[in-house]
């Protein structure tokens, strides 16, 4: 079962987040960014990465992708909002987009 994060906890990691550019859904308990990549093929490589590395995690990205651009919003179903696997998957999601 996963947590909802802390308020300390969110009061250290959100910054973080926010400064790679998420930001927090107004009315909702997730974060949101959106991606540009150079082509669809590029574009789609990116999800390929990030999707087995959700199969690995057992947690999943609500996404939509058009040609070059993919907008991700995390959030964690079984607990409602924010949990320290949203925060895991952003940070890998932030580093597969540079590949
Ligand atoms: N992905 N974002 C997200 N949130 C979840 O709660 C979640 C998931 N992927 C799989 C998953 N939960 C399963 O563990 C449960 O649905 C059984």
């Amino acid at each position: 079962m996963e947590f909802l994060l802390t308020d300390a906890e969110r009061a250290h990691l959100l910054p973080l987040l926010q400064n790679a550019q998420w930001v927090e859904v107004v009315g909702r308990d997730a974060i949101y960014k959106e991606f540009l990549f150079k082509d669809f093929n590029q574009a789609f490589g990116f999800m390929s990465r990030v999707a087995l590395q959700a199969e690995k995690m057992d947690h999943h990205p609500e996404w939509f992708n058009v040609y070059n651009k993919v907008q991700i919003t995390l959030s964690t179903h079984d607990c409602g909002g924010l949990s320290q696997r949203d925060i895991t998957l952003a940070t890998f999601i932030d580093q597969a987009s540079l590949m």
